[in-house]
């Protein structure tokens, strides 16, 4: 006999929403925690919207005990794959649900499962339907009641959503708290937490004067790690009242870190849960990186009150309104409290990095997709982040004040309710005037814009004429592109490096331009000399720039520029000028005279902030300049790389040298100075390690160093063939840190990052390390992710990069898909690679096809890549 052929997923369409036929006002839940068997109560009350009388609900994973409706046992119901059916309900009734569940057994670490020893949950987006039968969908918003039951000595600690209502033992060592939430949500918000913690307490007051108890959870004996999510926290609630207006509106807000999470954080309403990573710092263990990470991600989550919970998605389709909204909020809450220029500049690296890679991959998606097989897949870089640039550029075209007024109207009309992308266009148009329904195509088209200038001065005319012409490439899963609406800011500089003023019939215009059509001529009068454009500046719009810049115009950017992020993107340029002649070449070329003299000037400048001056050193990364060509040549390009880098260390030396030395341990703090002096420092410490000739200073400084920061920077220098000391040091930090896995994957990474084919080596190694277990998403993502974003030996020629990870996906494809879905991209992209590579890397994609228990989440992505 046959095997039955396997289920195959089914796709569903953001054309296809439909209400449900019931919904669900209130429900109460009965948690009988334990840790192989949780029996969970649901009682609900539900209201037909129509008059089908028939309910589906969703449900995975659950051993179904009981159904009851208004109060008598239900039989007229079907259990299927993923649903249990109810027929012939009445329009109003209660429905009580009794389901088990095994959390230990859980991990996939979605719905309810084990932290090291705690009970938590993660329902965003279809979790809460591995807790119980339930209308699991953003557009159902019902007031949750929670009763947790626990063993009081393991689990002395039980949250939930809202605030405390009730209390009490129970005869067998066991105790029971009821959390009520006040306001009405989506059950993928609800959240608990069973366990015992250290808890840090403070106190924010509001705006209004209420005041508000903050509690961090963090594992024994970590408290004093939690300070500066603490102070992270209440610099959130502050800025959102004083830039977006926006209150605190429940009475508690607590934040519990794990160590077992599938991803950054989470907004459950009032009850934050935390991947530790994004929690936990202090000195010795966390480098600034790890602290500036921390805000971003305690504001993210707090900005979610009102940017996700107050007002949340109606499908998951819409999930950029709440995401790309958020992300928006908390990049504008680091800039506003640090530097501005430089969180642009790292934001801007990730759009032309993994987002335009993904925009050009098989799972290329509007940042409001059409077509979703498994939600997970589409927690992307373009859902988040170029969602983000979508609502800077509603910004850049209305202005701070008439954002502000169409957010305003955002929550007048949708405040307690689950909205649509259109909707919030909708409010900004109506609020600002603004004419948003071109824009609104960023919504829906997918792919990359490029935009092509090209300019003329004419002497005579006086006049200088820039055409500027844009082009969407197809994209795989759709052909037809249309003209954007692409604000386009500039600036004209003329030979002294002084602003030229852009007139056209005689009047002075604003410096953003807006592009509506496929091609525009703006024709600037009263130019004397043909000026150099300095383009896109702020990276107004998420485009590739393609104009033929020469060397001597982006010195003069470099050198002039009023705009810090467009100095740094000269910067950039100029080193992709090289790149791309090497590349094409494939001969070493050397860095001219007029370029290292513009780089020394830039690495030795007194006034310009000390972390820009890290970034503009540093060439555009492996995965940004692949994505500058069709057919990848990754030898070729790593080869440029290297070649660019050495060229770099060698003819700045002493410069390099001298500021490092320049900038030798201070007292320690996390002053925006203090960070941007150690990110320069260690910037120079790496480039000079390349010369070979550093590896007494490397080592000085890592047994030197009181801060992580400088430790691992040492670590980071000394992870390459040319320095001696790396095993050494390696040695000394793993058996310093082994006990602490969020340190140690500091060390993971480095080992998957090796730039070299021997990091396979290292990183089978790695396994076996005490501290590692694949059970742990960060410890996977570190090790087994580092060596997947390592191109030197994920692409080595005889496919050993790309075997290995083959064997680690169809492991992690077993305990945790989340995760190993995360992981796969860079194998979908063969098409871009050369004959030998591209049929090693289809091959593993084709063995995973092969796997019968292959789940959705890779199933999804595999299809796509091979079909
Ligand atoms: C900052 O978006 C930016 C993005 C979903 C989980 C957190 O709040 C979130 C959750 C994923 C990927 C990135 C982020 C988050 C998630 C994130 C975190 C901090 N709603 Br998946
Ligand atoms: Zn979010």
């Amino acid at each position: 006999m046959k095997d039955a052929s396997p289920i195959q997923p089914t796709a569903k369409y953001r054309k296809d929403y439909a209400a449900p036929s019931y919904t669900i006002t209130s429900v109460d839940l009965r948690f009988n925690l334990h840790e192989t068997a949780t029996q969970v109560i649901a009682t609900s009350q539900l209201k037909a919207l129509g008059c089908d009388d028939t309910l589906e609900l969703q449900g995975e994973q659950l051993v179904l005990k009981g159904i009851t409706v208004n109060g008598s046992q239900w039989s007229d119901y079907e259990e299927k794959e993923g649903a249990l059916i109810l027929s012939n309900l009445p329009t109003e009734f209660e429905l009580v649900i009794t389901t088990e569940t095994n959390p230990k057994a859980n991990t996939a670490l979605e719905g309810l499962y084990m932290s090291g020893g705690a009970f938590c949950t993660q329902c965003e987006a279809e979790g809460f339907r591995r807790i119980t039968y339930f209308l699991d969908r953003p557009d159902v918003l019902a007031k949750y009641t929670t009763t947790v039951e626990a063993d009081k000595a393991a689990f002395p600690f039980l949250l939930s959503n809202g605030n405390k209502i009730a209390q009490g033992d129970t005869s067998n060592g066991r105790h029971w708290v009821t959390w009520q939430d006040p306001h009405p949500k989506p059950s993928y918000l609800f959240a608990l937490v069973a366990g015992d913690f250290d808890q840090l307490v403070d106190t924010f007051t509001t705006r209004s004067g209420n005041q508000v108890a903050l509690e961090i959870f963090v594992d024994k004996g970590n408290l004093s790690r939690a300070e500066h999510a603490m102070l992270s926290l209440k610099n959130s609630m502050k800025w959102d009242e004083e830039r977006f207006g926006l209150e605190y509106d429940l009475d508690i807000y607590m934040i519990v870190a794990v160590d077992f999470f599938n991803m950054g954080a989470m907004e459950n309403k009032g009850l934050n849960v935390f991947n530790s990573k994004f929690v936990l710092a202090d000195q010795d263990s966390a480098t600034d990186a790890d602290y500036l990470g921390i805000e971003a991600v305690i504001g993210h989550e707090y900005f979610h009150n009102w940017t996700g919970n107050r007002v949340t998605c109606r499908d998951w389709f819409q999930l950029s309104l709440k995401e790309g909204l958020t992300v928006f909020r908390d990049q504008e809450f680091s800039s506003d409290l640090g530097s501005r220029a430089v969180n642009r500049v790292n934001n801007v690296s990730v759009i032309r990095g993994p987002q335009f890679a993904e925009d050009a991959s098989p799972m290329s998606h509007p940042i409001r997709p059409e077509k979703v097989i498994e939600m997970n897949n589409f927690y992307t870089v373009t859902v988040y982040e170029k969602g983000s640039e979508v609502i800077r550029m509603i910004h850049t075209l209305l202005g701070e004040s008439k954002f502000q007024a169409g957010i305003k109207l955002y929550f007048e009309r949708h405040d307690g309710t689950a909205a649509t992308c259109d909707d919030f266009v909708a409010a900004m148009q109506d609020a600002s005037g603004v004419d948003l329904s071109q824009f609104k195509l960023w919504y829906s088209q997918s792919g990359t814009p490029i935009v092509t200038v090209k300019d003329h001065f004419d002497e005579q005319a006086q006049t200088y004429s820039l055409t500027i012409a844009q082009h969407t490439p197809e994209t795989a899963t759709q052909k037809d592109k249309q003209p954007l609406h692409i604000p386009f800011d500039i600036e004209l500089y003329d030979d002294k490096g002084d602003v030229v003023p852009l007139i056209i019939n005689e009047k002075q215009q604003p410096s953003l331009l807006q592009l509506t059509q496929a091609s525009h001529t703006f024709v600037f009068e009263n130019i004397k000399h043909k000026p150099t454009p300095s383009l896109l500046r702020e990276f107004t719009a998420p485009v590739k720039l393609e104009y033929d810049y020469t060397e001597a115009q982006l010195v003069l950017l470099m050198k002039c520029a009023t705009n810090e992020v467009a100095r740094w993107d000269a910067t950039q340029s100029l080193m992709g000028l090289y790149i791309k002649q090497m590349v094409e070449s494939g001969q070493t070329v050397a860095l001219s005279d007029k370029v290292l003299e513009a780089l020394r000037s830039i690495l030795t400048d007194k006034q310009a902030d000390k972390a820009l001056i890290a970034e503009a050193l540093l060439p555009p990364p492996y995965n940004e300049v692949s994505g500058w060509y069709e057919q990848v040549d990754v030898d070729a390009i790593l080869t440029a790389l290297d070649a660019l880098r050495l060229d770099i260390a060698t003819n700045l030396e002493p410069q390099l040298k001298a500021v490092y030395l320049s900038l030798s341990a201070q007292q320690y703090d996390i002053s925006h100075q203090s960070m941007a002096r150690r990110k320069l420092r260690n910037v120079c410490l790496r480039y000079l390690s390349r010369t070979g000739n550093y590896d007494e200073e490397i080592k000085a400084q890592f047994e030197s160093s009181d801060n992580m920061t400088d430790s691992s920077g040492a670590l980071i220098a000394a992870n390459t063939e040319t320095v001696s000391v790396r095993e050494q040091l390696m040695q000394a930090f793993s058996d310093k840190w082994s006990d602490n896995g969020l340190v140690m994957d500091k060390w993971f990474v480095l080992q998957g990052q090796y730039p070299s084919i021997q990091a396979l080596d290292k990183v089978k190694a790695a396994l076996d390390h005490s501290a590692f277990s694949m059970q742990n998403p960060n410890r996977v993502r570190n090790l087994i992710g580092g060596f997947i974003g390592n191109p030197y030996a994920f692409h080595a020629k005889d496919g050993s990069g790309y075997r290995f990870t083959g064997e680690m996906l169809a492991k992690l494809n077993e305990s945790n898909p989340q995760v190993a879905s995360r992981l796969i991209d860079p194998l979908l992209k063969f098409a871009r690679y050369d004959d030998q590579r591209k049929a090693l890397m289809k091959k593993e994609l084709e063995t995973l096809r092969g796997n019968p228990n292959l789940a959705r989440d890779l199933f999804e992505k595999v299809e796509a890549a091979l079909k």
